[in-house]
């Protein structure tokens, strides 16, 4: 690339991103409820304060503005605001439009997530995701949050990664509610196509205008045995159902699913056709994916393809599968934001060559002609990655769990390098310190 390609414009957006329940602490909701079951891979770990982000948002501000961010992630919490179904607790919202007029005059521009996995717990148990009651409580709950939004210039985000939340907690049940039934998911998986719709709808008879999208998690995906027919067949639909079905829903209208051993949907949604104004992507690794003869026909695992070293969790670095999956999005024809895009790396050696090379995949993307607006960082902080509790690190900013004292680890330096220079200059060694 020409050292002009190396470049991003004036008009393009560093930001970080956070979600509640991963970072306020003090929240009680499905989750609480899930580990005080017992149900995360260590059964005694629990979220509790997290890392205190309700009390200590001011300093995180200051922390995302340190390192060159204009725009700043956060979701509002459910649970908080509708804690008893019908029960809206007003100092609650009053206190997030604080926090909101805060971070636009600190000069953030918010980026407000309205569902970002969790739930009030009533609402498993009166209108989960499967039954049709669930689009009428996400809308009551979208025509309260509307007001929060006023004036604030706000990119809005209906749901986080809605495909995460369905194959966890509806097929898989190691999320909440914790259903294992493919028809559900499918059901269920229409119901959050038309949450969406519902939620703009209200959001747009209070502001006006809105941009809103949702924040999905895409995955690259690559046959585990390279000549299986199968294999390669699942990464066909694997892409198309987990990456692409639910943007295409929102564009078109027509939500299309086909997931062998688990369902299959085809329906038209009123008001999905246009109904995103951005498209919004979560990019970490790639999963190689294999038929295996029983249900459910398919298994997942990530390859040290290069011996590059997974991740500290596990998963392989494959900036590539980034590139060609921003390149993919063209095809929508609508401005695309990455909303979350990081890296689990304990010792905090490895994230500025990370960011480099995502970075890198960003401006490629960009002079291939696919219109990508902004890339916020997952995660300012280091917080609460659920299943797995407190062990992962995804943060710019390491937090000592004890103390609850953030520290800058060597990556600050370099986003705060990209996001005000705009070039892609490779890290130096030193930023690896
Ligand atoms: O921590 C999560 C976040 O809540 C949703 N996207 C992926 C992140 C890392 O697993």
């Amino acid at each position: 690339m020409s050292a002009h390609d190396m470049t991003f414009p004036d008009n393009f957006t560093f930001g970080v991103a956070t979600a509640a329940y991963q970072v306020e602490g003090g929240i009680e909701n499905d989750w609480s409820e899930w580990e005080r079951a017992g149900k995360l891979k260590e059964p005694h770990v629990r979220c509790g304060r997290a890392v205190d982000h309700w009390n200590r948002y001011e300093e995180d501000y200051g922390l995302a503005l340190d390192v060159g961010a204009t725009a700043f992630r956060v979701s509002l919490e459910w649970a908080r605001i509708e804690p008893e179904r019908g029960r809206i607790d007003g100092a609650v919202l009053e206190a997030y439009r604080e926090r909101l007029l805060r971070m636009k005059a600190r000069g953030l521009r918010p980026v407000v997530t309205l569902h970002h996995f969790t739930h009030p717990t009533w609402f498993h148990r009166e209108t989960p995701w499967h039954l049709p009651g669930s689009v009428e409580s996400f809308r009551a709950y979208a025509r309260v949050c509307a007001p929060l939004l006023k004036g604030l210039d706000a990119l809005v985000i209906s749901l986080n990664e809605p495909m995460v939340l369905l194959l966890g907690g509806y097929l898989q049940g190691l999320m909440p509610p914790g259903i294992s039934d493919g028809a559900k998911t499918m059901i269920a998986l229409e119901n959050m196509v038309r949450a969406h719709v519902a939620a703009r709808e209200e959001l747009q008879a209070v502001l006006g205008k809105v941009e809103l999208g949702i924040s999905q998690n895409m995955l690259a995906f690559a046959p585990d045995r390279w000549w299986h027919p199968l294999d390669r067949a699942l990464v066909r639909l694997g892409a198309q159902a987990y990456n692409h079905a639910f943007h295409e829903a929102l564009v078109s209208g027509h939500l299309r699913v086909n997931m062998p051993g688990i369902g299959s949907t085809r329906v038209d949604v009123p008001g999905a056709r246009g109904s995103c104004d951005f498209i919004g992507m979560n990019y970490y690794t790639r999963a190689h994916l294999r038929f295996i003869p029983r249900p459910p026909f398919i298994s997942f695992q990530y390859r040290d393809t290069r011996g590059r070293g997974l991740t500290d969790i596990g998963w392989e670095l494959w900036p590539e599968g980034f590139g060609q999956i921003l390149r993919e999005l063209k095809r929508y024809g609508l401005p695309v934001w990455v909303t979350e895009n990081g890296v689990d790396d304990r010792e905090g050696q490895r994230r500025p060559a990370y960011l480099h090379n995502h970075l890198g995949q960003v401006l490629q993307a960009r002079a291939q002609g696919v219109d990508v607006r902004g890339y916020l960082y997952w995660s300012l902080l280091d917080n609460f990655e659920w299943l797995e509790g407190w062990g992962p690190r995804f943060g710019l900013y390491y937090v000592d769990f004890e103390t609850l004292e953030r520290r800058p680890t060597p990556a600050c330096h370099y986003f705060k390098e990209v996001a005000t220079t705009r070039r892609l200059v490779p890290p130096q060694p030193s930023a690896a310190r």
